[in-house]
């Protein structure tokens, strides 16, 4: 990628909402409050359906402020300059999300009892979910195959950095009581008891009936028609014909698009950069 996108530390950002002064006072002065509630992922690994799960587990499933709020501005990210203004001025308890690796999150962050879930996804979906999305938005330099586009992505020379560093980044979290980690495929798989455990990790009780609504109202179907979650009222000079965020809400679509050779490259550097990690902790191996 050459494009003239902006870098803060070594990592690549998008072109529009950033700035290279709010992400050094985001780390440096921004102070994360105890009762904050922040969602973490990588890009393209579920950020915008667990922000929509953790807003209607907070109103017991009331879609009221889903379907009338867009959630750039019920969680805000706040490492955009618009977010951060937002996340300053939210009413406590906050909740707001983050695609920023560890290194660059809240310094507050770690010396505070706020609450983190951080979301995984297998890096050969979000790589082929980064590729539609990007290839439709004018915010980056658009990768013109799926090829260049990996290659990148393997370089980490996309927006937010490295896959492989973001989540060892992150996974070094783990332990930490405040601090969920979730994966895009457990949520896929088993929506309901990924549900409860957000719940319990919230100190959340909720009655099952309102656990449905929840699951009804955070759903691929309900996102995709909701002009609230779906991105559609984003300005159009960011988008192009065909921009969709809810594309295909699925687990190994990768198999759809990476050639056999492709596949065997993608393993050779993901099982070099994950080693060391405990079997079966990742759901999708
Ligand atoms: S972003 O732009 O980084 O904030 O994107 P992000 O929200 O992290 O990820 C987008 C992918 O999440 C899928 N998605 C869902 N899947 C299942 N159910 C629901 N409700 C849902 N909402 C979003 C979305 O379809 C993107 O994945 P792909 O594989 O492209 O379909």
């Amino acid at each position: 990628m050459s494009d003239n996108t902006p870098w803060f530390e070594g990592i690549r950002f998008p072109m529009v909402c950033f700035s290279p002064e709010i992400l050094r006072e985001v780390r440096d002065k921004f102070l994360v409050k105890d009762e904050d509630t922040i969602t973490v992922t990588y890009p393209k690994s579920g950020t915008n359906w667990l922000n929509e799960i953790v807003c209607l587990i907070l109103s017991k499933g009331d879609p009221k402020l889903v379907q009338s709020v867009p959630n750039w501005d019920r969680s805000p990210w706040i490492e955009f300059t618009g977010g951060y203004e937002l996340v300053k001025g939210q009413k406590d308890p906050r909740v707001y999300t983050s695609h920023l690796p560890l290194h660059l999150f809240p310094k507050s962050f770690f010396s505070s009892k706020a609450k983190v879930i951080y979301c995984i996804r297998n890096p050969r979906d979000a790589l082929v979910s980064g590729y539609f999305f990007l290839s439709k938005m004018n915010v980056t330099e658009k990768p013109e195959t799926l090829q260049q586009y990996m290659e990148w992505f393997l370089q980490g020379n996309v927006i937010y950095g490295s896959w492989f560093e973001h989540v060892r980044g992150w996974l070094s979290m783990r332990e930490m009581e405040n601090v969920l980690v979730l994966s895009y495929e457990d949520l896929i798989k088993d929506t309901r008891s990924t549900v409860e455990k957000i719940c319990q990790f919230l100190g959340k009780k909720l009655k099952p009936e309102e656990t449905d609504l929840v699951l009804k109202y955070s759903s691929f179907q309900f996102m995709k028609e909701n002009e609230m979650s779906n991105f559609t009222l984003l300005p159009h000079a960011y988008t192009t014909e065909g921009f969709t965020l809810l594309r295909k809400g699925t687990v190994g679509d990768w198999k759809n698009h990476f050639t056999v050779a492709q596949a065997e490259a993608f393993d050779k550097i993901y099982q070099e950069k994950m080693a060391g990690y405990p079997p079966k902790l990742f759901s999708w191996e």
